[in-house]
Order: C-alpha cells, then structure tokens, then sequence
C-alpha cells in the first residue's frame, strides 16, 4: 500500500506549479470562478452559504450585493444579455434559493446563461425538513438547462467546470449547483485542469451541408422569401453574417422581440418586429411568404398568431442549435440543426443563385410605407409612444434599454430603433414584471461606460425597486424612465377590449411619490406631467452623470397597437391605422 498522500502522488507526476492545491469547497468555488473569468458576482448571504461568503471576503471578488434575490438574479441576467458572458448569482438556501426560482426559469425559457449557486443544509440532514431547506433540485429540475447537487468535495471543481460549459454551449441556459454547507467547509484538492467530458452532452454546432444546399435550393426558387431572425443570432454572435447573408440574397427579415437588433433597424429590408404587436408589413409578410426562413426562434403563441392561419403558403425552414425546438410547433420541411452563426457562413459560402425578389421587395416596402407604426399626439398630454421615440432620438439609438413587462414593453420595442446587437435586454418569454430594471444593473455593470435607460411600468417598477439602493451605492447611472399610467396598462387594455371594460384590480386609485421615494436614496428624480417639458426633461436625465428616476405621466388610456387578436392571425390584424 502507498504511503504517499493524493497530493504528493500528483506532485510526483506533474511538476509543483501545476499541483492541484488543497482547499475548502468554499475556496474551490471562488478560485473556478476566477478560472472561468468571472468578474463580477450577483447575490445575497445567509447561513448555508456563509463559508463562500468568506471566502469573497478575503478574496476580494467583486461581488454586487441585490436587496431581493429576484434582484441579484435578474441583474445576472442583464449582465449575461449584454457582457455576452454567463451571469453568476449566489444565494443562500431555503428562502434565498426559493426567491432566484422565478429568474431561473426566465433565463431558461429566454436562453440566458447562468451559473446559479445556492447553498443548501448540511448533507447529514437534507430530507430533514431542517432549517432553511428546500429541494431545490426537485424545484428548479424543468426550468434549469442542468442541476447539480454537490455531494463531495472531490467532485466540486469538475461540477463547476460542466456547469460553465452546459450554461454556454449550444443553446445557452441557466446551470444550478446546490451547495451543501458541510461539503463547502471541507477540505479536497483542487484540479481545474481537467477536460470536460460528456458524451451524452455534444451540442451538433456545424449543421448538415446536404440540409444547407437544399435551403440554399430553396431560396434560389424562392420567389417570396422572407427571414425570422430570433435571438439564437444573438446568442451565436452572428449578427454579421446575417448582414452578410442578407445582402448577398436580398431578403427581407423580420425580428422576434428577443431578436431585436441583430439586424439593423433601419435598413431598407428590415420590416420591424413580427407577432402579437408587431408591424403590419412584417405579419404579413410572414403571412404572404413562400419560403419562410427561421433563424433562432422558438415560433411562440406571441409570434405565430392562432397557428391555423400561420405562414399558410410558405416552405418552413428552421435553424437551431436546438433540435428539440425544430418541428415543435410548426411543421418543419427544412430542418437545419447547428449553431446560426456556422449555418449563415455555410449559406454565404454556397452563394446561391439570386431569385428575382423585386417585386415581392417592392410590395413590402409599399406595405412598410403605407402602414407605419403610428399614435396620435395630442396637445398637453405625453403619449408613451412619443417618449420613447424622443429617448431613442436623444440616445441617437445607441443606448442599452431594459424593459419591464407590459405596454411599455411593446412601445419600446415599437419605437426604438435597434441598430446593433445586445442593446436590447427584456423579459420575452416568461414575461416577468419585475426584471426590468434590475437588468438595467447588470448591463450598467457590463457595459459601464454605455448609457443604459431601464424603461418601466409604474407597476412592474414597485416589484423590484428595492434595488435603487445598488445605485445609490456605487452611484451606477442607469436613467430609469417610469412609463406612468397608473394602471397596470397591459392587463387594463384586455379588460377593456376583452372582457366588457371591467377593470378589475388593475387601476391604481392611489401611488407612491416616485420622487420621493428617489430622494430617500438619494437619487435625482424629476416628475413630468406636461408634454412641454418632456424634452428637456430627457436632456436633463441625459445629461446626469449619475442615476436618475423620471417620473413620466402619460396618457393612461393608451392601447397598444396594431394588434393580433387571441385566435386571430398575422393577415387579421387590428388597429393598423389611426
Ligand atoms: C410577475 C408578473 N405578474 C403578473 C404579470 C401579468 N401582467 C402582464 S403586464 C401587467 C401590467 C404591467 O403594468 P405596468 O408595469 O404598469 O406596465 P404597463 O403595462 O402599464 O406599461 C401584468 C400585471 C406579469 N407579467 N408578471
């Protein structure tokens, strides 16, 4: 038998600098992270995790403490949507770990990489119903990509390591590793240098060139072509091929609303957004097609419209890392299954022969024209619309905006023009009042020097507004524009079109005085109930070094439009002009 430790047979094998070093599971943690390139953590202490807590302390990572968990999580995940690197939160377990449950399954269902780490009981009474515990294995086990449970020390440095890689690879998703406190107190070594291996976990990246040619077929035959460009672009940092691509074949391209800006929005072939409140020219465009092209959508109920009526005449082409989306809700004749970015490089490659879409381009431009986005402006009131058209001009298009939930919402991604990838950071598929402006944190944090404006429901705002005290602190200067119509606006306008004007708790007979609840953080904070002082109010907000928190009064009665009505489709759109 040996008489030599782990640690001194490894050291006899590779020389003393690569020695794995002996550490506490709390140790191992920070130093993967630090491995991995992690500048920042989001989070929250509490007893199970408080050995970790420790070791931020002595380490000094920089860690950003949330007043909420939700807080912490939906900052990591503005920080994933714009530093185009995983988020990593950090929460206690029980209570901390219940409270990240919602922006998990938010980062899921939208694609964001995260690392979560919860801590957890004591191995010796997990099942126990011991104090603050909750399973959250079992919990989070359909709304995380993958979870782990650490079960020793040994296995902690090679748990972190595939968390990273599941997270970031593929299709991008939220990883949790409950962390039992007994096992981050224990000692092990720590070896990061080994190479991830899961054979049963092999995204297919490059797609098949038999399925390329027939689409590059396809278009070339195409006599209505049009793309669905959804976020998979953003998340596979294409966004130049699909310019490239674009140019080269001269197809129109509609956006998703998680989509947007990874084709410019100005351009002559960009149609705008598609789907519930999207631009009549790109519905019908999707309507009309012969050849539909998705890339990186998930075609969701908010997309397709009543799926009947969906893209009735088109061929369906669908590219994603993810096979299991193919054929999910549309019947699919070309699957494409790989990563947008190679998909797009093996398209241009091909250099199909140019079908002669011009008057297919000329009918949508016509439609583009004839049937702009639109609102009336009246005297003194602010219309929402308005205020976010003037932000977007007085931003010159270049800030990062986060949004809520709700009209808002959708005005915003009306009436904001995208230009360029991950400037855009909203809550598409879970729809979670609430992310908006803890997002605007995490992006001010990936992107210090960028303007970011975290456009807000005056309802969805009270959710998460704990979190003024991050600005406070570290003076971060995200513009947080209250879109104030003292309603939550969204859920009025159905109750007024779909169930008899009965607006059933969704008015606010009485609100909080924004501007003081600013000034007990000490943040600058302007209420503007007339229109004549809503541009220079923008460029007073702008031109602040510091945070700033607009109360903006508008038009309470505002719908959104145009709008797919539930059970309708993309030709049947209502409230297309004024
Ligand atoms: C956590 C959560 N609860 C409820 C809803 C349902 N919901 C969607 S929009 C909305 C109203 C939002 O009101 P507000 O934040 O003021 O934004 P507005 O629609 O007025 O722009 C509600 C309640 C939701 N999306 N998320």
């Amino acid at each position: 038998m040996s008489t030599k430790t782990k640690k001194q047979e490894y050291v006899a094998k590779h020389n003393e600098d690569e020695a794995p070093k002996e550490m506490t599971g709390s140790g191992m943690l920070i130093q993967a992270l630090a491995k991995e390139n992690v500048e920042v953590i989001f989070g929250y202490p509490g007893g199970a995790i408080l050995p970790t807590y420790d070791e931020i302390y002595k380490t000094g990572i920089r860690h950003i403490l949330a007043r909420h968990e939700q807080g912490a999580i939906h900052a990591a995940e503005g920080y994933a949507r714009v530093a185009g690197k995983p988020g990593v939160c950090v929460v206690t377990s029980g209570p901390g770990a219940t409270n990240v449950v919602t922006g998990i399954a938010d980062a899921m269902i939208d694609s964001l990489p995260l690392v979560v780490i919860t801590g957890q009981v004591a191995k010796s009474v997990i099942g126990t119903d011991a104090f603050q515990e909750a399973d959250m294995l079992g919990i989070t086990m359909p709304i995380t990509k993958h979870n782990f449970q650490v079960r020793s020390v040994e296995e902690f440095p090679r748990i972190i390591k595939e968390a990273f890689h599941i997270a970031t690879t593929g299709r991008p998703g939220p990883v949790l590793i409950d962390l039992p406190k007994d096992v981050s107190q224990e000692s092990g070594l720590f070896d990061y240098s080994k190479e991830v291996n899961l054979p049963g976990y092999q995204p297919t990246v490059i797609p098949n060139k038999q399925q390329i040619r027939k689409l590059a077929e396809a278009v070339s035959k195409a006599r209505k072509p049009v793309i669905l460009a959804g976020a998979g672009i953003l998340h596979a940092k294409a966004s130049e091929q699909l310019f490239e691509y674009v140019e080269q074949q001269q197809i129109p391209v509609v956006n998703t609303l998680l989509g947007l800006g990874n084709f410019p929005g100005n351009h002559e072939l960009h149609l705008g957004m598609a789907g519930m409140h999207g631009t009549y020219a790109a519905n019908m465009a999707l309507h009309e097609a012969d050849l539909l092209i998705n890339i990186g959508a998930r075609f969701d109920d908010r997309l397709t419209g009543k799926l009947d009526y969906f893209a009735p005449y088109a061929t369906v082409a669908h590219i994603d890392v993810d096979p299991a989306e193919i054929g999910k809700n549309i019947e699919t004749q070309i699957p494409v299954v790989g990563d947008a970015g190679e998909a797009l490089r093996l398209l241009i490659a091909e250099n199909g022969e140019q079908a002669d879409h011009a008057v297919w381009k000329a009918d949508l431009q016509k439609m583009k024209s004839d049937y702009p986005l639109w609102y009336k402006q009246e005297d003194e009131v602010i219309k929402p619309q308005h205020l976010i058209e003037k932000i977007y001009e007085k931003t010159k298009g270049e800030a990062i905006v986060t949004t809520d939930v709700g009209q808002h919402q959708m005005w915003s991604a009306q009436f904001y023009k995208f230009d360029k990838p991950n400037r855009w950071v909203t809550s598409g598929g879970l729809g979670t009042m609430g992310f908006g402006f803890p997002a605007a944190i995490g992006a001010q944090i990936a992107e210090p020097q960028s303007t970011v404006v975290s456009i807000v429901g005056d309802a969805g705002f009270q959710m998460t507004l704990q979190e003024l005290s991050i600005l406070q602190e570290l003076n971060l200067p995200v513009k947080v524009v209250i879109v104030n119509n003292a309603s939550l606006g969204m859920v009025r306008q159905w109750q007024q079109l779909f169930h008899g004007e009965r607006y059933s708790n969704s008015l606010f007979p009485i609100q909080p005085d924004f501007v003081k609840l600013a000034d007990a953080y000490s943040i600058k904070a302007m209420r503007v109930d007339e229109l004549k002082d809503m541009e220079s109010a923008i460029d007073e907000m702008l031109a602040h070094d510091g945070p700033v928190l607009m109360d903006f009064r508008v038009a309470k009665e505002e719908n959104v439009y145009p709008m797919i009505c539930p059970g309708k489709g993309h030709h049947q759109m209502e409230g297309v002009t004024p």
